[in-house]
């Protein structure tokens, strides 16, 4: 039986998407035909806490280390998305001597913004806390903990400002990071989080946002039981539309702030669709399990007709999708991506080839999945000239 992660109590399993590789360890010719870590990809709702979480995870060097391949600045909608937010936070909440942290501050696409203010970021992988550096954003290569917080930010004091972004789904340790926010939260400090949101999921089908790295799939009902558990509290929420519709929620030590009506009826919303138990769970299976027999069935029968098939974006949503469906390069002929380190590799378990956006203008396939679907306003205007055929996925697969 597993355990919950937060409470160990018993995870009752309701979505088993098979054996999966980690999903941003994407391959090089030399490895390519390595034998490939796997593990079993389930998830469960925990049956005391209701957090909802995956059963069995790598371990977090096998995701997190020197050749992490996920830079939010390769992103141009990030980029602007994180840049129109911290102005935001900087014109409605902070002064000239407030203390801004980041947990998961990756290349520093969101700290860059606080150069003149007391700022830190706490960033685990090597390779992308360097480039946040080379940004000027002040960066220590740690795992955020109630140690490695109080020891550096000793000389600012109490943080006014805690940010994490795409984080707190993440990290088998969530614990540990509130333990860490509520020690070094000022009395009316806010801690701030965005996160892909489960109902929003389960509306959408989007199961491949189900990958190694998200241990931990929300709703505003289960992570304020577990807040309440280490005195924090969230007090409001905004809906915004990242990958593939997130949550930004506001939390602060219990009763600092007035809870919103917005979070209010939210959470009353949750419950009366029964989001802490598990038929709304089991009815996800089921759409879940339409959508690899729809795209597999069409992408195998394309094929057979001769076909030539892309995919567009090497996301680690992509991992999933390709695994679960049992799509490889037999039926797949490349995938293109914009991250330089992305390109020239292969897709895990998948063994799809990456290659540079302009291979999609200068050998335009007759099909293509659209993997990074969560960017599908930007990639539609850059590849308006396309003349073959798109293939949606969510929230039923199409080609149009
Ligand atoms: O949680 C996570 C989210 C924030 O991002 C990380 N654990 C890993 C990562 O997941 P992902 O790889 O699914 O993220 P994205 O941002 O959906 O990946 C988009 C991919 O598409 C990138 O590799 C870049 C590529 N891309 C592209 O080729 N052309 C993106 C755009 C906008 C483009 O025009
Ligand atoms: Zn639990």
């Amino acid at each position: 039986m597993s355990s919950c992660l937060v409470c160990c109590g018993e995870l009752i399993p309701f979505l088993d998407l098979g054996m999966q590789p980690s999903a941003n360890r994407f391959l090089t010719k030399k490895n390519l035909n390595d034998e490939e870590y796997k593990y079993s990809l389930r998830v469960g709702l925990c049956s005391n806490c209701t957090m909802i979480q995956t059963l069995e995870r790598p371990r977090k060097e096998e995701m997190f280390n020197d050749d992490y391949a996920y830079f939010t600045s390769s992103n141009a909608p990030m980029v602007n998305h994180f840049q129109e937010y911290a102005e935001r936070v900087k014109s409605n909440f902070l002064n000239k001597s407030s203390v801004v942290v980041e947990v998961g501050s990756n290349d520093g696409v969101f700290l860059r913004h606080f150069s003149d203010y007391k700022h830190l970021g706490f960033e685990p992988s090597a390779n992308v806390a360097e480039i946040a550096r080379e940004k000027g954003v002040n960066c220590v290569c740690e795992f955020f903990n109630i140690e490695n917080a109080l020891r550096e930010l000793e000389s600012f004091g109490k943080a006014d400002f805690v940010f994490i972004a795409n984080v707190i789904g993440h990290v088998e340790e969530l614990t540990i990071i509130l333990q860490g926010v509520k020690a070094c939260l000022s009395d009316k400090g806010q801690f701030v989080f965005e996160i892909y949101y489960l109902p929003e999921m389960l509306k959408r089908g989007t199961f491949d946002l189900i990958y190694d790295e998200h241990i931990f799939y929300y709703t505003l009902l289960n992570f304020n039981i577990t807040l309440n558990r280490y005195g924090l509290e969230l007090f409001d929420v905004e809906f915004i539309p990242v990958h593939g519709g997130s949550i930004r929620g506001y939390v602060s030590h219990l009763d600092a702030y007035e809870k919103s009506e917005t979070l209010l009826k939210r959470i009353e919303e949750e419950r009366s669709k029964g989001l802490d138990t598990i038929a709304p769970l089991n009815k996800f299976a089921v759409k879940v399990a339409k959508i690899k027999d729809d795209l597999s069935s069409l992408v195998v029968g394309l094929k057979q007709q001769g076909h030539k098939i892309a995919g567009y974006g090497a996301t680690a949503k992509s991992t999933t999708l390709l695994n679960y469906c049992d799509l490889t390069n037999n039926e797949i002929d490349y995938v293109v991506d914009s991250t330089p380190f992305k390109q020239g590799k292969y897709t895990p378990g998948s063994h799809i080839p990456i290659l540079p956006e302009d291979e999609f203008t200068n050998n335009p396939p007759d099909y293509t999945i659209l993997f990074a679907w969560n960017y599908q306003d930007a990639i539609m205007k850059k590849q308006e000239g396309y003349s073959g055929k798109w293939i949606f996925i969510h929230p039923e697969v199409k080609a149009i």
